[in-house]
């Protein structure tokens, strides 16, 4: 395959561009190539500068759950574009799409948009803070909210678990109020609500992991979440912003049936522009301003472009969500034929998948945690991705991110992705 176009472009974008890429995953790092750069891309497939295409699983890590460029999300799109992109001021397609999330999530009398899933996990945070006047916030090591100062934190060391950056230029006064907890891990969650319950403003959880590959939860896990923070007065976050409208049409509170306080979305909700959303229980969100004392704003918030876009997304997919069990069935699909290929070529691999959230996994561990997830081979995980590349087909470049399907995915497409994996697993078999 030819990649020389990318690959030129990838050298003139390293002289303007740190790392030549606008978010770090896009550089291919950790598999060890070249990115590819993307041209165009329809339905479940993208085209890339050197006319390359491939049967896309990233689908922008997440929003293009119709498929790429999909008619369904670019209707009227044209016309209001034409009417003015952004004014700064309320629109009545903005009243639109929080009627509809707050319909759709049981748990939002009221809802927040913002510009990114980041701003909108580093708001729920700061809502959480000033609704309980508590500091501390509780995440799990694994788990991904954005790049917001108090979330790129790490477990510190020593029995606390008290936070260290996890990122440059975090000030360790941010991180020390982060506590990082284990996912999953029910012993650990009991200890942190011992020794610090009574001072966590909040804990922020994604419900179905989707940044350390999927890791399936605990249904007790996420119980005793609710339970945890009902009992001490902290917040539960729901970090929906790859889950919700993805795992259900009402998200993992809906798949789970467990009500969070507070719920994050993004990406599916835009359509495929830029767009993130914070929102809870009426006397939750009364802390907002102009209503409250928490501060929250942003130039483009709502703009109305992103919001038709994502109310032609949202609406179809609240009048067709039998597309919720077809994903769900090609996920499993998918799943079944890559553990019949992992069996047949003995390679060290396990796959998990929650609902149409499906992840490949290069160890022979059983995957339900963080350390799980730690001991897989990522340099297996590279030569995978490559050769899936190589034969067209177009996988997350990392191993700790998710497969990501769309409905325009076919029963064709998933027995042809099948087909290829079969081919490099034995390929890796024959030169392990
Ligand atoms: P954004 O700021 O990238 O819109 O959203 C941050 C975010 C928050 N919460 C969850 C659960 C997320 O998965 C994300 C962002 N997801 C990654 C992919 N796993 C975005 C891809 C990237 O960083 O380029």
């Amino acid at each position: 395959m030819n990649f020389e176009r990318s690959n030129k472009l990838y050298e003139q974008a390293c002289r303007y561009i740190p790392g030549g890429v606008n978010s770090p995953v896009r550089a291919y790092k950790s598999v060890n190539m070249a990115p590819v750069f993307v041209k165009s891309a329809r339905g479940a497939y993208v085209t890339d500068e050197d006319g390359n295409r491939f049967l896309d699983y990233i689908g922008s890590w997440g929003p293009m759950i119709l498929g790429h460029a999909s008619d369904i999300a670019l209707k009227g799109v044209e016309e209001v574009i034409r009417a003015g992109t952004s004014f700064g001021a309320a629109t009545a397609v903005e009243v639109d799409v929080a009627k509809l999330i707050c319909d759709a999530y049981p748990s939002i009398d009221m809802v927040r948009m913002v510009n990114s899933g980041t701003e909108a996990a580093m708001s729920a945070l700061r809502v959480a803070r000033g609704y309980t006047g508590r500091d501390m916030i509780l995440k799990f090591e694994g788990c991904y909210h954005g790049h917001s100062d108090a979330l790129l934190v790490k477990s510190g060391s020593g029995t606390l678990t008290y936070g260290i950056p996890t990122s440059a230029g975090v000030a360790a006064d941010t991180a020390k109020h982060t506590i990082v907890g284990k996912y999953n891990d029910l012993i650990s969650l009991k200890e942190i609500f011992e020794n610090d319950g009574k001072r966590i403003a909040a804990v922020i959880v994604e419900p179905v992991p989707g940044n350390m590959g999927v890791v399936p939860p605990k249904i007790e896990f996420l119980m005793e979440l609710r339970r945890k923070t009902k009992e001490y007065g902290t917040l539960l976050i729901f970090d929906e912003v790859i889950t919700g409208f993805r795992l259900a049409f009402g998200g993992a509170q809906e798949y789970f049936g467990i009500k969070p306080d507070i719920t994050c979305l993004g990406k599916i909700i835009g359509g495929g522009l830029p767009v993130g959303a914070y929102g809870g229980k009426r006397d939750i969100m009364n802390v907002v301003a102009p209503l409250g004392g928490v501060y929250q704003a942003g130039t483009l918030s709502g703009n109305p472009v992103a919001m038709h876009m994502g109310l032609n997304v949202l609406r179809y997919l609240q009048s067709h969500k039998e597309l919720y069990k077809q994903m769900e069935e090609n996920a499993k699909r998918l799943q079944e034929g890559f553990e019949t290929n992992i069996a047949d070529t003995g390679i060290k691999a396990v796959t998990t998948r929650v609902g149409g959230m499906l992840g490949i996994f290069f160890t022979d561990q059983c995957v339900k945690t963080y350390e799980d997830v730690m001991m897989s081979d990522t340099a297996m995980y590279a030569r995978y991705f490559r050769g899936m590349l190589e034969r067209g087909v177009l996988m997350p470049p990392s191993q700790f991110e998710g497969i990501f399907l769309s409905a325009a995915h076919t029963t064709d497409d998933i027995d042809k992705t099948i087909e290829i994996n079969r081919r490099v697993l034995k390929e890796i078999q024959i030169n392990e």
